[in-house]
């Protein structure tokens, strides 16, 4: 197990976000801290995609025969599907898949809501839990059995440029997921051999985790005419004639949260940005014998306040040390700490200690004021967060001009290697092999020049490489 590995399941553990001892491989319990950073990441990603996308619930069964129509997409998903052969002691005489993704759920039913262009677009989502029979390594939010966190959008539309313009929009909707959770990331286009089965090409989002490996966070569809051609998602044109449809899709799973974790984490433990902390603000009281009762009624209209103006607050007055406290809340990736002893309250100051930095700072206390000071330096923890996070990522992509070159960079550090690729598949796939590695993909804009670093013709693309999870 890698370092990282190693840290990772320990903190999910110790930060009490999963429970990884259910009997069944590959599907975790979610705990009451952990469900709260679920809770409020599908908030977060819930209020941009409601801005122009329905939320709607499908059924997790979905008929073998519906799941068989598509046949570029079953077979892509044919070893990963579990199924329901049984109900009772009744064999069923249709088995039923428990969905792996829900595209062959929804578009029998859009079928039959889709009669006429005044229908399209039509944009809807939904979070569900998705079935995966995964048979490589399974991590815990990484790469998982049960996907429990899957957001998956289905869009529709009257033509191409409808659907390809969907994509860009949903890159967009997803950039501004990943910046508010202060995640880096890098979009390509997936290689041929890569992409969604079914889909005309995949645009992706992959993120860096501290080993170094990438890791993919979300992925955008477009899916021409192929299902609505399976599914005959058809409608009626002005002029009354009957076409098919342009589709896409696009989703986000658990691994959002696991980017959140991995890529803001340190050797103290989480360090959770604002938006997503289940406790955005630790109040410590500083207590000494005397006056305890009046540290700890600053404390209370401190945290009332706070809370009265919609941050999420917790005051830690058990009867431990102050130092253990620090500790704990470090641990458990809380933004901000404020400490209140009486000599602060002699002064009119209070203090506050940022998660990231830990630059212990002393603020003037003004209960009419703080809610707006606080929030001030939690937006201040966010930015730094994420110039921290890309900084580190910038770092971490390497430009190569040999496949040799490429060789040493991952024997080392690892990270993302950009290079010069012809763009043809064979070669592409050679490359793979020969480095063990995954091409990601091409990049949007990429320039036309220099020489393929792995069969040395002509380079068409600017492309990514990496070691990934
Ligand atoms: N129907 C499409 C769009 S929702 C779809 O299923 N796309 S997908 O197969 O690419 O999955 C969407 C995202 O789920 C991926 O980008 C990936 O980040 C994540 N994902 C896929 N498999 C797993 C898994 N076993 N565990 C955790 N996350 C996963
Ligand atoms: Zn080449």
């Amino acid at each position: 197990m890698s370092k990282f590995s190693e840290w990772f399941n320990n903190i999910l553990e110790e930060a009490e976000i999963i429970d990884t001892r259910y009997p069944v491989k590959g599907m975790h319990v979610w705990l009451p801290q952990g469900f709260k950073l679920r809770k409020h990441t599908l908030e977060i990603i819930g209020k941009i995609l409601d801005r122009d996308h329905d939320e709607v619930q499908f059924p997790l069964l979905i008929p073998e025969d519906e799941l068989a129509k598509e046949g570029i997409h079953v077979k892509g998903f044919e070893d990963e599907v579990y199924w329901v052969t049984h109900g009772g002691l009744t064999e069923l005489n249709k088995k039923l898949a428990l969905r792996p993704t829900s595209e062959t759920a929804m578009y029998p039913m859009f079928n039959l809501w889709i009669r006429s262009h005044s229908d399209l677009p039509l944009k809807i989502y939904q979070t569900v839990n998705t079935f995966r029979y995964e048979t490589r390594h399974t991590r815990p939010l990484i790469r998982v059995r049960e996907i429990t966190t899957f957001t998956e959008a289905h869009t529709v539309h009257t033509d191409e440029e409808g659907a390809s313009k969907q994509v860009q929009e949903a890159l967009k909707l997803y950039k501004s997921i990943f910046d508010s959770l202060a995640v880096p990331y890098v979009i390509t286009t997936r290689p041929d051999w890569d992409k969604f089965p079914g889909a005309d090409y995949t645009v992706a989002f992959d993120t860096l985790m501290p080993d170094g490996k990438t890791l993919q966070i979300g992925t955008v569809h477009n899916l021409g005419q192929t299902f609505a051609r399976t599914f005959e998602v058809t409608y009626e044109t002005e002029s009354g004639e009957h076409q098919y449809a342009y589709q896409t899709c696009y989703g986000l799973s658990d691994r959002v949260i696991a980017s959140v974790i991995g890529v803001h984490g340190d050797e103290n433990g989480l360090c959770l940005p604002p938006a997503v902390a289940p406790v955005q603000v630790v109040i410590v009281p500083i207590i000494f014998k005397k006056g305890k009762e009046k540290v700890l009624e600053f404390c209370r209209k401190t945290k009332e306040t706070l809370e009265e103006d919609g941050l999420r607050v917790h005051l830690d007055d058990r009867d431990i040390r102050a130092g253990k406290k620090y500790y704990e809340w470090e641990m458990k990736g809380v933004p901000l700490r404020i400490e209140i002893g009486p000599r602060d309250i002699e002064n009119g100051t209070f203090v506050v200690v940022p998660r990231n930095t830990k630059q212990k700072e002393f603020l003037d206390y003004d209960l009419k004021k703080i809610s707006h000071m606080v929030q001030d330096k939690l937006d201040t923890v966010t930015m730094e967060m994420s110039e921290k996070a890309w900084k580190a990522f910038d770092e971490n992509i390497k430009t190569v001009q040999s496949a040799d070159e490429a060789l040493k960079q991952l024997s080392g550090d690892k990270g993302i290697i950009s290079f010069s690729w012809c763009g043809d598949t064979s070669c592409g796939k050679d490359l793979e092999e020969k480095l063990r590695v995954d091409l990601l993909g091409v990049q949007e804009y990429a320039p036309e020049e220099g020489t393929c670093i792995n069969c040395g013709s002509r380079g068409k693309v600017t492309a990514l490489l990496a070691r990934t999870y």
